[in-house]
C-alpha cells in the first residue's frame, strides 16, 4: 500500500501532473505516512528521474518546468505537515540559494526541517549574492549562514561567500554550511566552509554539531 503511494508520487512528478501530485501528497499524509518518508521515497526519486531524463535529452524544458511545478506544490503541502518541535532552540540561521541559481525546492525542505527542529531560520529565497547573505546575517544576528546550489556554474558563489566573510573579518563570527546536489564534503573543505550536508536531515545534524547542541 505504502509502496504503491511512493510509486504514484514518482509517476505524478515524472508526468508533471500537479493535481495528481498534490492529491497524492494529501492522501499520503492522511494515511499517516511520515512527511519525510513521503518525500524521500516518493517525490524526490520522482524529480531525480526527471533530472535524469532532462540530462540525457529525453525531456525538454517545458516538461522540466511542469514536473518542477508539481514538485513545488507537493513539497509545500508536505513541508507544512512536518511535526514541529514545541521548544525553540538557541540557534539562528540564514539560508538561501546562491546568486544565479533559481533552484529552491531542496533548500525549502532544509528550511522547513530546521524550523521543525526549533531553530530560528530566515529564508532569504534564491538568487542571493554573497554581500546579501552577509548583510542579512548581520541584521538577523545569525549564528550560521547556509547556502544551497544546484548548478555547477554557481558553486563558485559559495566560495566567494567564504572569501567575502574573510575580507570583512567575519569568518570567525559565522559558521557556514553548504549543500545542494553537486556539493560534496570535498568542495566544502576546499572552500573552507564549516560543514556540508547531504540532505535535510543531515543539515539538521550538522547545524546541531556547529552549535554544539
Ligand atoms: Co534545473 N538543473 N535547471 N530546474 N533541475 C538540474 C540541477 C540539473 C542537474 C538537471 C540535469 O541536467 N540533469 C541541471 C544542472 C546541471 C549542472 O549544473 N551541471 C539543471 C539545469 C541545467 C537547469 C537550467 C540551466 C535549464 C535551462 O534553463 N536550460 C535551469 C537553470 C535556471 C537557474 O537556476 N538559473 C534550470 C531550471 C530548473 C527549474 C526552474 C525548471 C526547476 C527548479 C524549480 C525550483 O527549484 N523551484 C529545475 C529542477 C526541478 C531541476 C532538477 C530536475 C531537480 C532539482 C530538485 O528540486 N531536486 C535537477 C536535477 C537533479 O538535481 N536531480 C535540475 C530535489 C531536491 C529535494 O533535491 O535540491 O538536491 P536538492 O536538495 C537536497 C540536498 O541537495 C540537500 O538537501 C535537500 C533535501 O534533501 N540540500 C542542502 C540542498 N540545499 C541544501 C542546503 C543545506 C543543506 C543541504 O544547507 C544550507
Amino acid at each position: 500500500m505504502t509502496q504503491n503511494i511512493f510509486e504514484q508520487a514518482i509517476a505524478a512528478i515524472v508526468g508533471g501532473d500537479v493535481d495528481k501530485a498534490t492529491e497524492i501528497a494529501r492522501r499520503g499524509l492522511k494515511e499517516g505516512i511520515d512527511p519525510l518518508q513521503l518525500m524521500t521515497n516518493g517525490f524526490i526519486p520522482g524529480i531525480n528521474e526527471v533530472g535524469e531524463q532532462f540530462g540525457t535529452g529525453k525531456l525538454f524544458i517545458p516538461g522540466l518546468v511542469k514536473s518542477a511545478d508539481a514538485m513545488e506544490k507537493a513539497t509545500a503541502i508536505i513541508n507544512e505537515a512536518i511535526p514541529q518541535e514545541q521548544e525553540t532552540v538557541s540557534g539562528r540561521i540564514v539560508v538561501g540559494t546562491v546568486e544565479g541559481d533559481m533552484h529552491d525546492i531542496g533548500k525549502t525542505i532544509v528550511v522547513s526541517l530546521l524550523r521543525a527542529n526549533g531553530f530560528e531560520v530566515l529564508d532569504l529565497g534564491r538568487d542571493i549574492s554573497p554581500a546579501r547573505f552577509i548583510e542579512e546575517a548581520e541584521k538577523f544576528k545569525a549564528d550560521i549562514i547556509g547556502s544551497s546550489t544546484l548548478l555547477t556554474t554557481t558553486m563558485p558563489v559559495q566560495k566567494e561567500l567564504e572569501e567575502e566573510l574573510k575580507k570583512a573579518g567575519l569568518k570567525k563570527k559565522y559558521k557556514t554550511i553548504v549543500g545542494g546536489a553537486p556539493v560534496t564534503r570535498r568542495w566544502a573543505d576546499r572552500i573552507g566552509a564549516d560543514a556540508f550536508a547531504q540532505d535535510a536531515g543531515d543539515g539538521v545534524k550538522k547545524v546541531k554539531q556547529l552549535l554544539a547542541i
